[in-house]
């Protein structure tokens, strides 16, 4: 049996991941192929506990190291006991964010070295890569007014317009740096438009089948 495809989606708050989540799954099962939708942080049991810990404001500060050890902690536990059984089991593995937002959030966010996160990246991950990342993008104010529509904000949306300045800086150089697996996918149109620009970014890899 041949191993799935690993596809993750990506883009700041709000820019329309987790309504396309569904999109996509469906175009996949349309032909044929097994899909398992997950997300980061969290994706197991032990992982969705870090993800409160990470998203729920705290009276204690969190540090950007031990958010950055936390952010891996998680996906170590998401690799082992949900993305690799099943890529090995033929499925495909669409992912609500993965190792791109830590580029994002904690290199381009909070300014954290580029090298720790390679390095823990190597660590947790080995050779795991997405076959490929769909970068959802839009400036910051669109997606910060669509996320605002859902009341109460999260500790990273409770963070700064700079701040998202800086996470949507790093998400477009990590395209420029990664332009054959990451497909640049302009989030601020009609959801029907944003949806035939993810289907030719997808084709590629159905026509491989
Ligand atoms: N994080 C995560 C890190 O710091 N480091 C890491 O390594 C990882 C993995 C997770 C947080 O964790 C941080 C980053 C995040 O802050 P999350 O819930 O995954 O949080 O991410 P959010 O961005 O908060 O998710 P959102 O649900 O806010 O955004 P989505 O999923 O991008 O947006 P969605 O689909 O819910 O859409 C928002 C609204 O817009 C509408 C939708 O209907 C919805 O109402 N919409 C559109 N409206 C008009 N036109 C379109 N084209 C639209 N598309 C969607």
């Amino acid at each position: 049996m041949s191993r799935g495809k690993f596809i993750t989606l990506e883009g700041g708050e709000g820019v329309g991941k987790t309504t396309n989540l569904v999109f996509i799954k469906d175009y996949l099962e349309h032909h044929k192929i097994s899909v398992v939708v997950t997300r980061e942080p969290g994706g197991t049991a032990l992982a969705e506990k870090i993800r409160l810990l990470l998203l729920d404001a705290h009276s204690e500060t969190i540090t950007e190291q031990a958010e950055l050890l936390l952010v891996f902690a998680a996906r170590s536990q998401h690799i082992k006991h949900v993305i690799e059984p099943a890529l090995a089991q033929g499925k495909w593995v669409l992912c609500d964010r993965f190792t791109d937002a830590t580029y994002a959030y904690q290199g381009g966010g909070r300014n954290m070295r580029i090298s720790t996160i390679e390095s823990l990246e190597n660590l947790v991950q080995g050779a795991l890569r997405p076959d490929l990342t769909l970068l959802l993008d839009a400036p910051v104010e669109v997606g910060m007014h669509r996320a605002k529509k859902r009341g109460s904000f999260d500790r990273f949306e409770a963070e700064t317009i700079n701040f998202f300045e800086h996470v949507r800086r790093a998400y477009l150089l990590q395209a420029e740096l990664y332009p054959e697996r990451i497909k640049l996918i302009r989030a601020n149109q009609p959801l029907s438009d944003v949806q035939n620009e993810i289907v030719d970014a997808m084709r590629f890899l159905v026509r491989n089948l």
